[in-house]
C-alpha cells in the first residue's frame, strides 16, 4: 500500500519537477568525449570519428532532466579554452583513454592544471576511464592511482571505468551526474 502511494507521489512530483544541468567534457584528444555525447544522445557508436575543432554544444533530455553538454576539442591547441567552458557548470567530466598508457601522464597533468584554476574551485569532477572494452585498459583502482586522484580533496570527485562502445557503466555515470545536479551525490 505504501509502495502504491509512493509511486503516485513520484508521478505527481515528475509533473512539476524539471531539472536543468550543464556539463563540460574535457580530456585529451581521442579519449572519446564526442563518442560519449553521441552514445548518451542517440545510442550511436562510430569507429570513424572526426576530431572536434573548437567545441560542440548539444542538449540531451533524460526523463525530467535536460543536460546541456559542452564537448571541447582535446588537441593541444584547444586546451586553453577548457577553463572558460568549465566555469559555472554543474560538473566537469574528464575523459581518459584508459587503454592508452603512454598518454596517462599527460592526461594527469592536464587535469591537475585545470583544477588549480581558482574559477573552477568546488566544481564536482567525474573522471571517466573510457575504452575498458580494450584488453590492456586500466580499471578504476589503477586509474585513481596513476592520475593521483586521491590528492584532489577540496571537491566532489568520482572515477568510473566505462566503455562507450559496449555501453558499459554509462547508466551509473548518468546517474551520478544527475544526483550531482540535485546536490545529492551518491
Ligand atoms: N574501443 C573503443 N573505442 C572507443 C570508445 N569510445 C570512443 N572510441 C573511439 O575513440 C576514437 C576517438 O573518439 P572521439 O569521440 O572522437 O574522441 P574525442 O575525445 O572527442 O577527441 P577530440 O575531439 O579530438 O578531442 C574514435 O575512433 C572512437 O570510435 C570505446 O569505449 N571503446
Ligand atoms: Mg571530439
Amino acid at each position: 500500500m505504501l509502495g502504491f502511494f509512493q509511486r503516485i507521489l513520484d508521478w505527481f512530483r515528475s509533473l512539476f519537477w524539471k531539472e536543468e544541468m550543464e556539463l563540460t567534457l574535457v580530456g585529451l584528444q581521442n579519449s572519446g568525449k564526442t563518442t560519449f555525447v553521441n552514445v548518451i544522445a542517440s545510442g550511436q557508436f562510430n569507429e570513424d570519428m572526426i576530431p572536434t575543432v573548437g567545441f560542440n554544444m548539444r542538449k540531451v533530455t533524460k526523463g525530467n532532466v535536460t543536460i546541456k553538454l559542452w564537448d571541447i576539442g582535446g588537441q593541444p591547441r584547444f586546451r586553453s579554452m577548457w577553463e572558460r567552458y568549465c566555469r559555472g557548470v554543474t560538473a566537469i567530466v574528464f575523459m581518459v583513454d584508459a587503454a592508452d598508457h603512454e598518454k596517462l601522464e599527460a592526461a594527469k597533468n592536464e587535469l591537475h592544471q585545470l583544477l588549480e584554476k581558482p574559477q573552477l574551485a568546488g566544481i564536482p569532477v567525474l573522471v571517466l576511464g573510457n575504452k575498458v572494452d580494450l584488453p590492456n585498459a586500466l580499471r578504476e583502482k589503477e586509474l585513481i592511482e596513476r592520475m593521483s586522484l586521491n590528492t584532489i580533496v577540496d571537491r566532489e570527485i568520482c572515477c568510473y571505468s566505462v566503455s562507450c562502445k559496449e555501453r558499459e557503466n554509462i547508466d551509473i555515470t548518468l546517474q551520478w551526474l544527475i544526483e550531482c545536479s540535485k546536490g545529492r551525490k551518491i
